[in-house]
């Protein structure tokens, strides 16, 4: 490639520009526009201690339920239920009436929750809901406990954090509640985890590299 470069620069230094075509090294494999198709994890996800892994272990051909749980093994969590999944898939369900919030932030620290739908690296929130404080949308109301954050494109690599709030009660005296978070990465599922909060409390759930 330097020497490719150098070329073209000779020929622009030399008023070459009106037969300017782009000159390639044929020997340069590792150039710089060359597209990687697929991330994958690396190393192990870094888990909040207030945590669990879920340990309820999926079954192949069992009913997917909408609870951010990958029931039938199949590397994809909740499929039929109204949101989609991606390189990297994100959901978060919840176990009472309370407003629960995701949020899923890049390694540019850009974030994605209600607040900010779309991420300019390809990040998407698609499922977004309330519990009792009023439906977001017609999926919300048939999920109404269940946010799903998902790349529509391969994600850069780098560090991701997901993180929970537990912004409302909603009038519900829902009280602790607990939200089960999981991530797939590349079609498969790297965690699943139980979090429980206190009104207004935001945790980091999990942080986790791709490489
Ligand atoms: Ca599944
Ligand atoms: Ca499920």
């Amino acid at each position: 490639m330097r020497s490719s470069l150098i070329l073209v620069s000779l020929l622009v230094a030399c008023g070459g520009g009106q037969n300017d075509t782009l000159v390639t090294d044929p020997t340069d494999t590792a150039g710089d526009t060359d597209e990687v198709v697929e991330r994958h994890l690396a190393g192990d996800p870094e888990v909040a201690s207030a945590a669990t892994p879920v340990t309820v272990a999926c079954e192949e051909n069992a009913d997917e339920l909408c609870n951010a749980l990958d029931d039938d093994c199949d590397g994809v969590i909740d499929e039929g239920c109204g949101y989609e999944t991606g390189p990297v898939q994100i959901t978060m369900a919840w176990n009472t009436d309370a407003d629960l919030d995701l949020y899923v932030v890049d390694p540019g620290e850009e974030t994605v929750s209600f607040q900010r739908r779309e991420g300019a690296t390809g990040a998407r929130i698609d499922q977004i809901a309330r519990g009792a404080c009023a439906p977001e949308s017609e999926a919300a109301e048939q999920n109404e406990r269940v946010e799903n954050v998902h790349w529509t494109r391969v994600p850069p690599a780098g560090e991701y954090r997901v993180e929970v709030h537990y912004l409302f009660e909603c009038d519900t005296d829902a009280g602790p509640t607990t939200a089960t978070v999981s991530m797939a990465v590349a079609g498969e599922i790297v965690g699943s985890y139980n979090l429980t909060l206190t009104p207004t409390q935001r945790e980091t759930v999990v942080r986790f590299a791709l490489e």
